[in-house]
């Protein structure tokens, strides 16, 4: 049984003016090739489907005919609600199920057998993100804390796949430990809402994350992560769909993917020859945020502005003026240049009149190398 396990879609997201569907289709025909190339039998697809609750037409037409392509390549396609999407949208994906090999969860079931998928040997539990206020409504004791609704839902669904040869959970969860690229929503990343590992019952053989957009394994839990670069804190991350292979063995392997517009952010200094910089500019590709630092009575401010805008036109989709202290100037400017032994020499001499000795210019070294240490370390 071959699964391939991706995450956080986030349709119809925009960045600034900039709207990033070109760079998610890029990713979903990848997804679409790896299903065939790898033989994939089964997709799952661990929530955040769209980024908004009421995705606009263009977005909902991509997803669709993504979903109909896995459909006609013979692949089973399961799709969760992510904490970004609608439960009641995608309810309505369900009926999908009479004509095409999708099979959807929208939200917590009442039953938790209702979340289990039989493909064969194969049960895949599926667990959208968990809303407080409806697993409330499941039963459950309102005084007891999120992380433990959770954790009993996740015991009471574990149960249901027992006699099953491979168990996967798909879910849609913040587990602790977790670590967040920061474009998630925040209120949903803390740690109040952080599972802990342990309770996530031990029977399944892959655990398929979806909510964060970085990704990880922690055990033998996975985020696929998003799957392209969804906000400049993301800038250099890889993306990559997990390919698994359930036989007497487990094996899991990430599938990189390449990426149509990299994110990247670029500080210009206001020391910097300008036109070099602008030469430097013109030949990167992909999608900027530019901060030039600049002391406000400088008038060229605006020419620099323009000039970086006509370069990059509609590649750059956030310019930043980041205001000099002229007192800090100096310090901000490469700190770690500053040689401080020598530094230190001129201070010792200038306060009190005479040459410090070797033994003290090794005891200053040894601190300095302490210092580095521990500031590298932390
Ligand atoms: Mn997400």
């Amino acid at each position: 049984m071959r699964l391939l396990h991706i995450s956080d879609l986030h349709a119809g997201k925009s960045l600034g003016r900039i709207n990033r569907n070109e760079d998610l289709e890029y990713a979903l025909n990848q997804v679409i090739n790896i299903c065939k190339e790898e033989k994939v039998d089964v997709l799952l697809i661990a929530g955040d489907i769209y980024d908004k609750a009421n995705p606009d037409h263009e977005s909902q037409d991509m997803i669709l005919d993504f979903l109909t392509k896995i459909h006609t390549e013979g692949i089973h396609t399961v799709l969760i609600a992510g904490n970004h999407d609608s439960y009641d949208l995608i309810r309505s994906y369900k009926h999908l199920r009479r004509i095409a090999r999708l099979h959807v969860v929208d939200r917590p079931c009442k039953d938790p057998k209702d979340c289990i998928l039989g493909f064969g040997d194969l049960s895949v539990a599926c667990v959208p993100y968990p809303n407080e206020r409806l697993l409330t409504h499941l039963h459950e004791n309102p005084h007891r804390s999120y992380t433990e609704k959770v954790a009993n839902y996740l015991k009471a669904v574990a149960k249901h796949v027992e006699s099953a040869r491979y168990k996967v959970l798909l879910a849609h969860l913040m587990v602790e430990n977790a670590k967040i690229s920061g474009t998630e929503r925040q209120s949903t990343v803390g740690e109040f809402y952080a599972v802990k590992l342990e309770h996530i019952p031990e029977c399944f053989d892959y655990i398929a994350l979806g909510h964060v957009h970085r990704y990880q394994r922690i055990n033998r839990a996975y985020y696929s992560g998003s799957l392209y670069q969804i906000d400049f804190s993301e800038k250099g991350m890889e993306k990559f769909a997990n390919l698994i292979i359930l036989e007497d063995e487990l094996q899991v392997r990430p599938i990189k993917l390449d990426i149509k517009r990299e994110l990247h952010e670029i500080k210009v200094d206001h020391r910097e020859n300008f036109f070099e910089v602008l030469e430097r500019l013109k030949d990167l590709r992909g999608l900027f945020k530019v901060i030039l630092t600049a002391d406000m009575r400088d008038s060229s401010i605006n020419v620099k502005k323009k000039q970086i805008e006509e370069v990059l036109g509609n590649s750059l989709v956030r310019f930043e003026i980041q205001p000099l202290d002229q007192d800090n100037s100096e310090r901000w400017y490469k700190p770690q240049s500053i040689d401080l032994v020598s530094a230190y020499k001129d201070y010792y001499e200038r306060f009190l009149k005479q040459k410090p000795s070797q033994e003290l210019i090794k005891e200053f070294i040894k601190l300095l190398e302490r210092a580095e240490y521990e500031t590298h370390t932390a």
